[in-house]
Order: C-alpha cells, then sequence, then structure tokens
C-alpha cells in the first residue's frame, strides 16, 4: 500500500462547528475527516487524518510523515503565526505541503496575516472554508502524479 497523506490539524480545530459559526462554519473536524476520507477512497490513496492541542506532538507527526507520508495537508490553527518549529520540521519534509485555513485569514486581524508555515507550504487554501481540506487533497494528489 502506499503512503497515506497526512492532515494535520492544529489547536482548537477539535472545536470546530462547535463555536464561531460565522467565522467557522458548522462542519465539525469528524465531518472534515469523513469528507476526506470519501475522496481518498474516490481517488485511491490513504490518508492520516490527526489533530492535536500540543505544537510538539505536530512536530513529532511531521517527523512521522518524512519517512511514513506522501504529502502534508496541515492547518496549524495559531501555530500558523508563532511556530518557527512546525516551519522547521516541514523544512525537513521532501513532499507537497498544502497549508489550509478554514476562513481567510487575510480579510482578518493583522496577527493572523503572517503564517511561517506559509514560507515552506507549497500552495495555501485559506476562505474556502472545510471545503478547503478536500480541495487540497486533490492538489496534492495531482502533484504526486496520481490522477
Ligand atoms: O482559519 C483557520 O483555519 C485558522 O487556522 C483557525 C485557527 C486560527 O487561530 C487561525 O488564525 C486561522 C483557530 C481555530 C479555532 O477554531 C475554533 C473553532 C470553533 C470554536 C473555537 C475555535
Amino acid at each position: 500500500m502506499s503512503k497515506p497523506i497526512y492532515i494535520l490539524n492544529g489547536p482548537n480545530l477539535n472545536l470546530l462547528g462547535q463555536r464561531q459559526p460565522e467565522i467557522y462554519g458548522r462542519e465539525t473536524l469528524a465531518d472534515v475527516a469523513q469528507g476526506c476520507s470519501d475522496l481518498a477512497e474516490e481517488l485511491g490513496v490513504t490518508i492520516r487524518c490527526l489533530q492535536s492541542n500540543h505544537e510538539g506532538q505536530l512536530v513529532d507527526w511531521i517527523q512521522e510523515a518524512r519517512a511514513q507520508g506522501a504529502g502534508i495537508i496541515i492547518n496549524p490553527g495559531a501555530y500558523s503565526h508563532t511556530s518557527i518549529a512546525i516551519l522547521d520540521a516541514l523544512n525537513a519534509f521532501e513532499g507537497p505541503v498544502i497549508e489550509v485555513h478554514v476562513s481567510n485569514i487575510h480579510k482578518r486581524e493583522a496577527f493572523r496575516q503572517h503564517s511561517y508555515v506559509s514560507l515552506r507550504a507549497d500552495g495555501v487554501i485559506a476562505g474556502c472554508g472545510v471545503e478547503g481540506y478536500v480541495l487540497a487533497l486533490r492538489r496534492v494528489v495531482s502533484v504526486l502524479g496520481k490522477t
């Protein structure tokens, strides 16, 4: 079986769909995982969906993906705007990286408009709601040459 595409979510994204629907919509992280899983099956790839509130755990999964993953889709949450550790880990990963934000971070507070992760990301999807994750999955699969 080919290597999985990692779908990583950072802090507070476990609360998706539970609060602030005007910003993040009403779909939950479980809905995101289901939508990506359905698409992965259609495209003939495997995925590994993970969420953590802890920076080091996200770094560990990115390092795991170096050996075991074909690509990374990551919504680092607020760590996008602060984490050089996550950037460094992604810089050590050789496959395609797509950064996803549910909201359009460029329409929001100034502190959300800079992302360290964007310095490594091959593509960035922001403001497309949770649909951004399936768009990112299509892109990773296309870059990997599987479509
Ligand atoms: O738009 C995004 O996807 C963000 O990465 C979400 C992060 C935020 O810090 C980034 O600036 C943009 C926060 C996710 C918090 O999600 C919640 C969802 C529902 C209720 C509370 C928090």
